[in-house]
């Protein structure tokens, strides 16, 4: 869920919804009080200091491992001196970055990307008994995925299933947005769950059957195999893949198309992956047009602040949008 934190009273909206995400998680009282604190220091932090401020809270659930990820993120003034800020735990001095410091010692795992004339990203998991949920795999993924203003319902699906050496991803965008676009997106990431293929072609193929019975969706699946240090992809539709390196960046082919409805050829590509390649994939709700190298340093960063910093900037905010990057991690 993404907050808008422009005002104090939105504070509260935050701390609640935060909150309530980590009692579903079953967090035990004395964790949920340290995400009900580095939650409203967070968002008071965007209220007194930042331009556009946001609170993203992503409750994370993977092979019976639970977190909570609360990422904060403006559009500036940036911390001038983020050691500075780091080492002040008092939240009392009114400086942008305050009471850093605090939120750290709460969380288990932080992070922070600050650069003047492009804003703060700073990401606060917490982790159920303490145990890093994504140790188990060797693939390190952020996701942003918002329904339109309007809707409560996301015609975007994504979805991520762990194969022995890496992961399969999907990403469906449903027709149009709303109720029948998330049926049609749901169908089609309830196939990379039961599927019993693992190729992307086979899957994108078993998807444009089982959508049939719906409005259709746009469709991508990509394989990234840490062994053979290979990603493949097959797409119907847009859905973008890029495989993101330091100074390059590669597209990745879909076929035109509608999974459900007419797909006239189903293809995937091979690429070979290295150690700092990044996987973006996003719907159309995502402008096209963006480029990492605007963003120093936000490369060796958290998969899930790039996420966040593609999604503040090129979300189209006429539809549904989803945004999803990945990188292996050795
Ligand atoms: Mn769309």
């Amino acid at each position: 869920m993404l907050i808008e934190v422009s005002e104090s009273s939105r504070t509260g909206e935050a701390r609640r919804h935060a909150v309530a995400c980590a009692q579903q998680l079953r967090f035990k009282e004395e964790q949920c009080g340290a995400v009900a604190i580095a939650t409203t220091e967070l968002a008071t932090n965007l209220v007194k200091h930042a331009q556009n401020g946001r609170l993203m809270i992503q409750p994370i659930s993977q092979h019976g491992h639970s977190c909570l990820r609360v990422i904060a993120i403006d559009s500036g003034p940036g911390i001038p001196d983020i050691s500075r800020a780091m080492n002040d735990g008092h939240s009392t001095t009114g400086s942008m970055g305050s009471g850093l410091g605090a939120i750290r010692r709460l969380c288990d795992a932080f992070e922070i990307y600050s650069v003047t004339g492009i804003g703060t990203v700073i990401r606060a998991d917490f982790w159920l008994g303490g145990t890093d949920p994504a140790r188990h795999i060797p693939v390190e993924i952020g996701v942003v995925s918002e329904p339109i203003a309007g809707e409560e319902v996301c015609g975007d699906q994504w979805a991520i299933r762990v194969i022995s050496n890496g992961m399969l991803i999907m990403i469906a965008d449903g027709l149009g947005h709303g109720i029948l676009a998330n049926e049609a997106a749901q169908e089609a990431t309830q196939v990379l769950a039961q599927t019993r293929y693992l190729e992307p072609a086979s899957i994108v193929n078993e998807v444009h059957h089982a959508l049939k019975k719906t409005r259709g969706a746009a469709v991508a699946v990509a394989k990234l195999d840490c062994q053979k240090k290979l990603l493949v992809f097959a797409g119907v539709g847009n859905i973008s893949g890029n495989i993101v390196s330091p100074g390059s960046s590669r597209g990745l082919p879909s076929h035109n198309g509608t999974a459900g409805q007419h797909a006239s050829r189903i293809q995937e590509f091979s690429y070979p992956w290295r150690s700092d390649d990044l996987l973006v994939m996003h719907s159309d709700g995502l402008a096209s047009r963006w480029d990492m190298e605007r963003y120093p340093g936000l490369l060796n960063k958290h998969a899930s602040m790039i996420a966040a910093m593609l999604h503040r900037d090129f979300s189209r905010r006429r539809d549904d949008v989803t945004v999803f990057v990945a990188k292996v991690f050795s």
